[in-house]
């Protein structure tokens, strides 16, 4: 059974998950209206991996006797200037995410809930191979600079980059 001060940090990041998806739904629209189609579907598919982290949260809590809340959520912004700002604050918006599991991390351990920390461990994992993956594409958006032809690429290939090939990268390096 969860304590219920661990049951409401869990809640609070269920919140913040479901956030994170629609902050990068939002900004899959953008770049889709920018004719950005590449980092718009990049885009898209980091939003439905925030609704998976928030569904395994939700389970887990009702798995352990919680409640897990659904829960109004603050609206993105809809305009963010250019595409290297965007990907700027994606990376902004992953180390605050990173933060806050290391937070609820500490309350497991706080609670003796050594269940909890073990199920949060997917969860410390992920977000050190999303913020690999967010540096590994500023640096790539460095390289391009202000080159068209470098967008057109960038765009082109953005899908292809998953935290999975950043991870490799990161081992690789
Ligand atoms: Fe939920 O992993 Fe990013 O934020």
């Amino acid at each position: 059974m969860l304590s219920k001060k661990l049951e409401k940090a869990l809640n609070d990041q269920i919140r913040i998950e479901a956030e994170s998806s629609q902050v990068y739904l939002s900004m899959a629209s953008w770049a889709e209206v920018k004719g950005l189609e590449g980092i718009a579907g990049f885009m898209y598919g980091h939003s439905d991996e925030e609704r998976m982290h928030m569904l395994k949260l939700v389970k887990y809590v009702n798995e352990r006797g919680g409640h897990a809340h659904v829960s109004d959520l603050k609206a993105p912004k809809t305009e963010f200037g250019s595409f290297q700002n965007m990907f700027e604050e994606l990376y902004q918006h992953e180390l605050f995410v990173s933060k806050s599991i290391n937070e609820l991390v500490h309350v497991t351990l706080q609670e003796q809930d050594y269940a909890t920390h073990n199920f949060l461990q997917w969860y410390v994992a992920e977000q050190l191979e999303e913020e690999a993956l967010a540096r590994t594409v500023l640096d790539k958006i460095n390289l391009i600079g202000n080159d068209k032809g470098g967008l057109y690429l960038f765009d082109r290939d953005i899908q292809q980059l998953t935290v999975e090939s950043a991870a490799s990268d990161t081992a690789g390096e």
